[in-house]
This record gives structure tokens, sequence and C-alpha cells, in this order.
């Protein structure tokens, strides 16, 4: 087991009398020393505005800024650092995609095709780019299980312009078959748009092996700050694209009626960059990697086989899509019979334990499930199985203190 605590401090919070179980990694994750460090170091010493000045200080920090995104490129081992665009987060990065590309290239009669477990910031997007353009969303509806089918797979078809998935869903925390939905997308001459909100932090992302058109992911989902996501994209598309916000750093020459713009990266990247958020993912990314992602597989696969034991030994539990640990990312969704999932995490965080409730920004899996609403449990690298078993030791009580017998 990977054993990282001594670098979180919120770690060391105490909430209603017990230690803080934090277990809702795929919201948000918590900050090691490392990434608060790199933040305070650039706020204390560096800070200025990048790309804009020739003083010291906007110098630092454009090379700050620079070096953050050769961190990226690195990691998601794309060709070009202008492939590396930075945006606020996932959702930014996918609504890019959809106004830039989508909205300009699709047509009346052509289809975009996504699994109905996309998480809103996938499906939304894609949702006005059908109505604004004529295109047809149609979806994959995957078997009992969350996996995709044959007949999910047909879907993709001469019609299709753009194949849209996560890579890891949110709910079912599954594992996709993310080069075999590309090659069928690329087969009929369609993008594919991958969504990387759930895979970036807990495997290795390759966008040249898994050949994506473009890529989306958040920094705050992998030990980074909020406010600071990236879109990868290839150059060749991203050059065709129109950019999606306007102002400044994002221009070449602008006149009184007509602009020109910046070459890529900045040609998407208007207004003032967020050199905290760059500085922050560089640090996460630095961190990750010195741990490795084949450890922070391991890991996650030792606490969920842990959880799945547990949970599968109460049968008023419900995991809603694959059972199979290996398939999964450390996140585990589920339904308790006869309680609401708000009151289960209202009673669970009675004793520390944070987990999510709700529809998980994906109202159509919940319907397609029959769960309007579930509970979610997501670990990350500084979950022990200690916090496993305490979680499983509270998991009965919720039915308890709901009035059930057992
Ligand atoms: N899912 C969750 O608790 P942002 O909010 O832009 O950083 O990420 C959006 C997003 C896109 N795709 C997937 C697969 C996601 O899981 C998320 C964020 C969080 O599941 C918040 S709803």
């Amino acid at each position: 087991m990977i054993n990282v605590r001594k670098d979180f401090p919120i770690l060391t919070k105490v909430h209603n009398g017990h230690p803080l179980v934090y277990l809702d990694n795929a919201a948000t994750t918590q900050k090691p020393y490392q990434v608060i460090h790199a933040m305070v170091d650039l706020l204390e010493h560096h800070n200025g505005n990048p790309h804009r000045g020739a003083h010291v200080l906007s110098v630092e920090a454009s090379q700050l800024y620079d070096d953050a995104r050769e961190a990226v490129r690195r990691f998601i081992n794309a060709k070009y650092s202008e492939e590396v665009i930075f945006v606020r987060n996932t959702t930014e990065a996918l609504n890019l995609v959809a106004r830039s590309y989508g909205e300009t290239h699709l047509h009346a009669g052509d289809k975009i095709v996504i699994p109905i477990s996309e998480h809103h910031a996938n499906l939304v997007t894609w949702q006005r780019v059908a109505r604004v353009t004529g295109a047809k969303l149609e979806y994959m509806y995957l078997d009992a299980q969350g996996h995709f089918t044959e007949e999910d797979y047909a879907k993709i078809d001469d019609k299709t312009k753009i194949v849209a998935f996560a890579a890891v869903s949110n709910v079912l925390g599954m594992k996709r078959p993310i080069e075999k939905v590309i090659q069928k997308a690329h087969a009929v001459g369609a993008i594919a748009v991958l969504d990387g909100a759930q895979s970036a932090p807990h495997m290795k992302s390759d966008v040249q092996q898994w050949d994506c058109d473009f890529y989306a992911f958040s920094g705050h989902k992998m030990c980074g700050s909020s406010g600071t996501g990236v879109l990868y994209g290839k150059r060749d598309l991203l050059n065709d694209m129109e950019p999606f916000l306007l102002g400044g750093d994002m221009i070449e020459y602008v006149q009184e009626q007509t602009t020109t713009f910046n070459v890529l990266p900045f040609k998407f990247e208007a207004g003032t960059e967020n050199v905290e958020g760059a500085v922050a993912l560089h640090a996460a990314i630095d961190y990750l990697e010195d741990i490795g992602f084949d450890a922070i597989g391991e890991h996650e696969h030792e606490l969920t086989v842990r959880c799945l034991e547990g949970m599968k030994k109460l049968p008023y539990i419900h995991i809603i899509g694959s059972t199979d640990p290996a398939e999964k990312t450390g996140v585990i969704s589920f339904t308790i019979d006869g309680v609401h999932p708000h009151d289960a995490a209202t009673i669970l965080d009675s004793y520390g334990i944070a987990i999510r409730s709700g529809h998980h920004c994906a109202q159509p899996l919940a319907a397609h499930v029959h769960a309007e609403a579930s509970n979610r449990v997501s670990f990350y690298i500084y979950n022990t199985l200690e916090e496993v078993d305490y979680f499983l030791s509270k998991l009965p009580l919720v039915r308890k203190q709901m009035g059930f017998k057992d």
C-alpha cells in the first residue's frame, strides 16, 4: 500500500469527534504539501501577469506557466506542447470542443454518439451541438453491468462525426476500452473526444497511444488546485478551430473591425492565465509520477476489493454497474434499500465519513438504471484499508438509524 498520508494536512481533521475519512475523491481530491507549497512559493516570490511584461515577475511567472505546460505534455504524452490548452476544468474543455469544433463542423443528418453514462459536462454540451446544427445525439445504452455492447458499437456508423465518452465513468467507475472505441470512431471518419476527468488521476494517460482527438481533465481531481484543467487537442484540429473565448493574449493584431488570432496554444487562452493553478498542476503531476501509476492502480485495487467484498455481504446494498474490481478504478456507487442517499450520507458524516450522494451529474444514467439518486464512495492514494473497514463497520448503522431491524 502507498503511505502518503503525512503529505496531506487536511487528513488530520477531526469531524464530529471522529478522524475524517474522506471517500469523495471522484468529486475532488485533497492536496499534498508539495502542491500547497508550490502555490505559496509562486505567490510569495514569482507572481506576475505572464506573457505581458518585460519585468522580472512577469518573466518568472511566464516561465513557470510554460514549464507547467511542458509537464502536462509529458504527463499525457502529447506530441507538441502547443496541443495543451489550459482551461478552468474538464467542463470548460468539453465546452470548448463542443462550441469551437462541434457547432462549426457538424450539419443536419450527422450523428454524435455518447454512452448513457456520461457526466453532464459531456452530455448537455452535445445536446446543444445537436440543437444548433441539426445533428442527432444518439446514446449507447450499455448492458446491465455497464459494459459497451455490440449494439452500442453499431451506433458508430457512417453518419457519426463525433464519439465522446469518459475514459472512466464517474458513477460506474469502470475503465472503458479506450482504444477500441477510438478505432471504431476513426474507422467511420468520426473524431473521438475523451473525457479524462476520472482517468487522469488514476491511470497513465497516453494520447498518442490512444490516438484520441481531444482529451479533457481537471487538476483538482488529481491533487492540483481548482480552476485549472486541460484540453489536449491534435494540432491540426485545434488550428482549424475558432477560439471559444475572445480577449487579451489570444490575438495577433487587432484593428477596429477585425482581428487575427495568436498561434496555439494562446489562441484558446484568452485573459490572464491562472498561473497558481498551472503551478499546482505541475507539482501534482510531479507528485503522482513520483508515486507511479502502477502503484496507484494497485493501491486503489486493494481498497476496492476490500470494500466490494464487505458491501456484497449486506443484502440491502445494490451496487450500480460492474462489481468486478479489475474493471474499476476506486469508485463504487450504490443504493441502500429504503434509505434515501442523502440520509445515508448525513448519517455517515456524523461518523466523520465523507461520501457523495445524489445523481452525480449523470441524470440520464440515473434514470436509465432506475436509481434517481445513489451514494458513492471513491478512493485515492491516501485512503487506507483501515478506513475502508471503518466505513464498512458504519454502513449497517445507516439502516438501523433509519428504523430498520437489520
Ligand atoms: N465529476 C463527481 O463528483 P469539472 O467539474 O469540470 O472539474 O469535472 C466535470 C466532470 C466531467 N466528467 C466526469 C467524468 C466527471 O466525473 C466530472 C466531475 C464530479 O463525479 C463532480 S459532479
